[in-house]
């Protein structure tokens, strides 16, 4: 397959002025006319007449009125053309019953839809499908169906047709129609400026009570982008259209976005509170494409970051001025982890703006999106809040229209603040993760006095840890001389001039990646407070700027040796390898006033427990459990936090720890090392479990916000915890008066986690056996839930159920991605795990190869492990890319994990 790279970019020969399309609806002949008025771009030199086009039969072919025939290829056609503005029209007729693949226009549950980010156009007519080329476009639709939707405003309707107008230039991959049997749950929005503006959620008849959450985060996500970037909806409508065959999240069509229907629809019966948060941030998602990505768009695909990295960033900040922020960083940082850091260090590894590709499809990814995301976080950290939105302005200002860069985003910025982001742009060209060392040093003033951090929190009773905790909420109380002293670099600051100085010297490295053997120092942003050894803080967050391989920090005017809390709020995506001892960690514990970093503490002990244990040495660590204790004791800490404090780090993040370090892991021993901790935390835990649990049960009715998700949260928690030692009783009550999907998903989990749970297994597949999206918990349950020597036999006996099926790319997921991530199962020595996988992908790739190729990263890690099981993994890989006719995309995923 062809390679393509950025450094070959050339606009396209021509631009485009109109675009007027009529689709003749018919399931296995849909007629799409095409008439676009083209005309010589003076910006480039290359006057090839190539339009993309793919799966597409074409009946007639006319320029300026007079047949001609163009030269067709499997990707597209060339043909000679005039030196002057002309109309070309095109007849080609396709077959969306047949296209399983998702991409172009196929069809879902009987409705028409179409999915062209990001080259999906091509397979609807024969165009410039690159998203440099922006035009208006019309659309008029024929068919015999209720509702026929296409991007902007309605320009007319009736009997059999209706006609669509949208007056914003976008590229070919914002294009979108929808028709079908379709209802609609309505609302309108009138913007700052006086705009009315129609809302409507079109589902299929019977989703109409799970749209109302939906409508509601979307009028939200309205009213913040106005009131926090100062950004409008720019038509008379917005629509949103669920689609239940969808390979992504949802699509952010101008004006139509179109949602798998796992991200749009939900009700309390049927939806978790997840899945309620999942949502209202992919509607907020989606809504704020329109300013970033949809009027300011990418000039190439190299440039997908520009879009996607802001956007995630921007959504992130809606969730957490929705919702909780600590919090939501901590999730965030929990998937970084999970999903960006394997990428960035294995096989799969790339720039946040890739500088080659050939499926463009294979990147979108952790990197792009999330790495994306937080390259801006260290951005607006680096440059701060007022110059962040004053470059953001100046970036809507001078781009609207634009199909812009990453260089025109990074200029925004030095326009505004005058500094060089020379180096700052290493972080959209350099992959892998940086590693971040770090050493102290601390010299007493004359009369300073030696403090030493404490060697151990005094244990406290909950009234205590209360006032502790209190105490610790800011620097209110640290001396006024200590606030107000100077912190200089070492390399260039005046000496001090009273008190202790403390040092900190940092160390970045970053390893090499594929395609990538030298790394150069990125700037990072590292957010420090220090603590007193009373565990009040001292000196209050600042941004360290680390520009150098190596540099020092130093802080003087000290009393005593302060706690450092390094890298607040995780205010990079670096691993910060640093070793605490227990008894520091615990202290962060207890003390820190950065929850993020509270948190990393916690984490950290667990960290050391389960690797520890995962190497034979059977007990928990001491300050660990009681550090657990101490924090879930303090009421005045959010319940949802403290779900997050007593979650374990994954499996996953266990074996990358050990391969870091040199050790090959051992899955088994990582599984039996998290299920003993678990069982030891429950143990330990056994009084103060079923207060907890009490203490979050909601009497009130449902409502899926933070503060009563925040309480479920903990009493899930809490209930996985108590099922290892109550032999599933309270998951059994649970279950029998679950009124909501929450308390009867992790009832049912609970259930299976105590060996129980085959009644119930039952009970709920009656139940829910007409709701797919309900069905795909059940199916993912299962095979997340099963022990490692079974989960390959729990996930191919579910792939023989009934209402398993390939060509449901959620239904795919639920049940293989649940494999993949089912650690020990996927990873187990028998190579099972990898046999499934690879058999059930090389199915898919004939049909939907997108869906395909994604789902192929489940192996990234594969040579993280033993020789055996790279051979069992190499195999499997081995076998899906010998497999006759394996797509594009495929070929690519398991060629680079090859390498
Ligand atoms: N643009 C593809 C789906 C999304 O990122 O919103
Ligand atoms: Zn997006």
């Amino acid at each position: 397959p062809q390679t393509i790279y950025l450094k070959d970019y050339t606009p396209f020969g021509f631009t485009v002025e109109s675009v007027e399309l009529t689709f003749r609806l018919a399931p296995h002949a849909t007629r799409v006319l095409s008439k676009i008025r083209f005309a010589p771009n003076p910006e480039a030199t290359d006057r090839t007449f190539f339009l993309h086009g793919e799966d597409l039969r074409l009946i007639s072919a006319r320029i300026d009125g007079r047949e001609v025939n163009p030269e067709l290829s499997d990707r597209g056609l060339t043909c000679a053309v005039p030196e002057r503005a002309f109309t070309w029209e095109a007849e080609v007729e396709i077959d969306p019953a047949n296209n399983t693949a998702l991409e172009g226009l196929y069809m879902s549950s009987g409705m028409y839809c179409t999915q062209c980010e990001a080259e999906g156009f091509r397979k609807i007519t024969f165009y410039p499908d690159r998203p440099d080329v922006m035009s208006v476009f019309t659309v008029r639709i024929e068919g015999d169906l209720p509702v026929m939707l296409s991007n902007g405003n309605k320009a007319g309707q009736g009997a059999g047709w209706a006609e669509w107008h949208d007056p914003w230039p976008k590229p070919a991959y914002l294009f979108a129609l929808v028709a079908g049997d379709l209802v609609n749950h309505p609302d309108s929005f009138t913007t700052g400026s006086g705009r009315a503006v129609e809302l409507n959620i079109w589902v299929r008849p019977g989703d109409l009570h799970k749209c109302a959450f939906g409508m509601e985060a979307l009028k939200r996500s309205m009213t913040w982008d106005e009131e926090v970037y100062g950004r409008e909806y720019d038509l008379d409508i917005f629509n949103i259209v669920a689609v239940d065959d969808f390979n992504m999240g949802a699509m952010e069509n101008n004006g139509l976005n179109i949602f798998n229907s796992s991200a749009v629809l939900a009700s309390p019966e049927t939806a978790t509170d997840a899945n309620f948060e999942r949502i209202e941030a992919i509607i907020a998602h989606e809504y704020f494409h329109n300013w970033t990505g949809n009027r300011i768009t990418c000039r190439d695909w190299f440039q997908l970051c520009l879009k996607e990295g802001l956007t995630v960033f921007r959504d992130a900040q809606f969730t957490s001025d929705v919702r909780s922020a600590p919090v939501k960083r901590i999730g965030d940082v929990m998937d970084l982890r999970g999903r960006q850091f394997p990428e960035d260090n294995g096989p799969l590894s790339h720039p946040v703006r890739p500088e080659s590709f050939q499926e463009i499809n294979n990147f979108y990814t952790a990197t792009v999106y999330e790495k994306g995301a937080e390259v801006i976080g260290m951005l607006k950290r680096l440059v701060g809040e007022e110059a962040y939105y004053k470059a953001v302005e100046l970036y809507f200002e001078r781009h609207d229209g634009d199909a812009a860069t990453i260089e025109d985003w990074l200029k925004v910025f030095e326009d505004t603040t005058g500094r060089d982001l020379g180096q700052f742009k290493r972080w959209y060209s350099q992959s892998g993760t940086p590693r971040l060392t770090v050493e102290e040093a601390w010299e007493p003033g004359e009369t300073g006095a030696e403090g030493v951090p404490a060697s151990r929190p005094p244990s406290r009773d909950l009234a205590a840890e209360q006032g502790a905790s209190d105490d610790s909420k800011g620097s209110q109380g640290a001396p006024d001389q200590v606030r107000g002293a100077a912190r200089e670099q070492a390399s260039g600051g005046a000496a001090p001039t009273g008190g202790g100085t403390y040092t900190l010297t940092f160390r970045q490295e970053t390893r090499p990646t594929p395609g990538q053997e030298e790394k150069l120092p990125q700037v990072i942003p590292i957010a420090v407070g220090l603590l007193g050894p009373n565990g009040a803080e001292v000196r209050p967050t600042e941004v360290l700027e680390m520009t150098q391989a190596e540099q020092s920090f130093r802080f003087t005017g000290l009393a005593t040796k302060p706690v450092p809390s390094i890298l607040r709020d995780f205010s990079a995506p670096v691993v910060l390898d640093r070793s605490l001892t227990s008894t520091e960690n615990a202290f962060l514990l207890a003390h820190d006033t950065d929850p993020f970093n509270r948190w990393e503490a916690g984490r950290n002990l667990a960290r050391a427990t389960l690797l520890d244990m995962a190497t034979g040495d059977a007990r928990p660590d001491g300050d660990y459990l009681d550090g657990l204790t101490a924090v879930l004791r303090d009421r005045g800490l959010d319940p949802a936090l403290r779900a997050q404090m007593l979650a374990l780090p994954t499996q996953s993040e266990i074996a990358q720890m050990q391969h870091d370090r040199g050790q090959t892991p051992d899955p088994e021993a990582i599984y039996t090392a998290h299920e003993t901790l678990k069982l030891r935390m429950a143990e330990h835990l056994q009084d103060l479990l079923p207060v907890l649990y009490a203490e979050n049960q909601i009497e009130a009715p449902y409502r899926p916000d933070a503060d009563q998700a925040s309480k479920r949260d903990l009493s899930t928690a809490v209930l996985g915890l108590l099922s290892r030692i109550d032999g599933g009783a309270q998951a059994a009550q649970q279950y029998a008066r679950a009124d909501n999907m929450t308390l009867q998903l992790s009832a049912l989990a609970g259930l299976l986690i105590a060996g129980k749970g085959e009644a119930e297994l039952e009970a709920f597949q009656q139940q829910w056996k007409d709701d797919r999206l309900v069905m795909d918990k059940w199916f993912g349950l299962q095979v997340s839930h099963a022990a490692p020597a079974r989960a390959a036999e729990v996930a191919e006996r579910l792939t023989r159920h009934p209402d398993f099926t390939l060509t449901n790319p959620n239904r795919f997921r639920a049940v293989l991605g649940a494999l993949g991530m089912n650690h020990a199962g996927f990873h187990h020595g028998s190579g099972k795990g990898y046999a499934l996988v690879a058999d059930k992908l090389i199915a898919l790739d004939a049909k939907n190869p997108q869906t395909t190729a994604r789902m192929c990263a489940l192996f990234q890690t594969w040579r993280r492990y033993d020789a055996s099981r790279q051979a069992h993994a190499r195999a499997a890989l081995e076998r899906i890319a010998a497999t006759p006719g394996l797509s594009r995309d495929t070929t690519e995923m398991v060629t680079r994990m090859l390498a």
